[in-house]
């Protein structure tokens, strides 16, 4: 048995699954987790010793790659002056000043430890600046795991949600309604069977927890307005798509302005950091400035801003790294598609991409779900023995950084012909 498995056998019996999030299972793609023993630059090495280009980076934050030089000094030089005060210090007045100067309509922000509490507290900011209960998601979008955003379409008839997960309240699911990612008719109808009731519509600007999925033409400038028209809050959950997409986030890149954001895992550095905000109208609601209660024993904490200041300073002084890892991207989603030749869609959007195994173009919930899922499993271990650590679900994204360069490209486009080309008819 190696010590991947005895570790796994060990975590099941002291942690639900083996894991503390129930994506790293791999329970879609079958097989045991590998429990990572250590990271650098693009690469994550096992307890096995086994050693894999990686295209989750911890689900986003490590867009410089691992043990970046300039991340590991700043925390260490925060930790020598301690890991937590409970109290405030500067860091957290940089990098919200740093964040508030890169994100145009981002005014002011209040850091969480999760980008769970983000969500969670910049909705409870939108029912009460709009004094409505109802919020829109979209199916297929992720928000993390607070209740409201844990809730699924009710029946045709219905326009209540119900509960997708257990332990989820049905008059709590009952407030959140679920639309149809790029369908802006399915959210004016939403809007207008519920006249006066919606506090806001949140969104993924670019979908990202169905896979890549692009925002349509007018998707995103759509909902702007509809929002606009019906007096409901417009909140970008910028949490993988913030710094990531540009420097100013997706709100920059495409041009569309919501009211409110989410943000987390690029502004953590790797650390535990969220954040929620807008306007400074909006914001001036949150305690102890306003009524919304919201709070965080480690919110600001010291190590973590520095880590995120660390990084988004890199990036707002090195702005060409966005350029570079759109190129890796780039030429990572064409080797793929031609090496796939019809038998899996490839989509991405700058450093994101997904390799959906459906011949259909991947535009929406549905198509999306229309993926062959065993054959991504097959894929996914085809690599993973090949050295290319993949995210173990379809329906995640492929997270592209500054450490990717042309050797593991050339690895990667070659682990996957000769998966593809294993998968030809002789
Ligand atoms: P966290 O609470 O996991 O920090 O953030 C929740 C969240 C909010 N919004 C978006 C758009 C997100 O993608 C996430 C979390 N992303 C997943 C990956 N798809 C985290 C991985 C996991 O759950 O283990």
């Amino acid at each position: 048995m190696s010590e991947n498995e005895r570790l796994f056998e060990r975590a099941k019996r002291v942690l639900p699954g083996g894991v503390n999030s129930p994506v790293r299972a791999f329970k879609s793609v079958g097989g045991s987790p590998r429990f990572i023993a250590n990271s650098d630059g693009c690469r994550i090495t096992d307890v096995d010793g086994a050693s894999y280009i990686d295209y989750v980076s911890s689900w986003g934050p490590m867009i410089l790659g691992h043990n970046h030089s300039v991340i590991r000094e700043a925390v260490e030089r925060a930790v020598g002056n301690g890991l937590s005060y409970g109290a405030p210090c500067a860091a957290e007045v940089e990098l919200a000043e740093l964040m508030t100067e890169l994100v145009p309509g981002l005014e002011m922000v209040r850091m969480t430890s999760s980008g769970t509490e983000a969500v969670m507290s910049v909705l409870r900011v939108a029912r009460y600046a709009t004094g409505r209960d109802k919020v829109i998601k979209f199916e297929g979008c992720y928000h993390g795991h607070s209740d409201a955003m844990l809730v699924k379409a009710g029946s045709g008839a219905l326009t209540f949600g119900v509960a997708d997960s257990g332990g989820v309240s049905g008059e709590v699911a009952a407030f959140t309604l679920t639309a149809s990612y790029n369908d802006l008719d399915s959210v004016s109808d939403l809007l207008d069977a519920n006249p006066g009731q919606v506090a806001a519509v949140i969104v993924e600007p670019v979908a990202a927890n169905m896979g890549v999925v692009p925002p349509r033409g007018g998707f995103l400038s759509g909902l702007r307005e509809l929002c606009s028209k019906h007096g409901t809050l417009l909140i970008f959950d910028e949490v993988i798509t913030g710094f990531r997409l540009s420097v100013g986030g997706a709100s920059e890149f495409y041009g569309v302005r919501p009211d409110l954001f989410a943000f987390g895992k690029i502004i953590g550095g790797g650390m535990p950091v969220g954040a929620f905000g807008g306007s400074a109208e909006l914001m001036s609601y949150v305690a102890p400035l306003g009524a919304v209660y919201q709070a965080g024993t480690l919110s600001g904490n010291p190590v973590a801003m520095a880590a995120g200041l660390a990084q988004l300073r890199y990036l707002n002084e090195h702005r060409e790294v966005y350029a570079q890892i759109d190129g890796y991207a780039a030429g990572l989603a064409s080797g793929l598609t031609e090496i796939a030749n019809g038998k899996a869609t490839v989509n991405r959007v700058g450093s994101l991409l997904t390799v959906f195994f459906t011949a259909r173009n991947v535009d929406s919930y549905s198509a999306a779900k229309s993926s062959d899922t065993d054959s991504y499993g097959k894929f996914f271990h085809s690599m993973l023995n090949r050295g290319i650590y993949l995210p173990p679900s379809q329906f995640e994204a492929w997270f592209v950084g500054a450490a990717h360069g042309d050797s593991e490209l050339d690895a990667t486009l070659s682990a996957a012909s000769s998966y593809f080309d294993g998968e030809s008819p002789k």
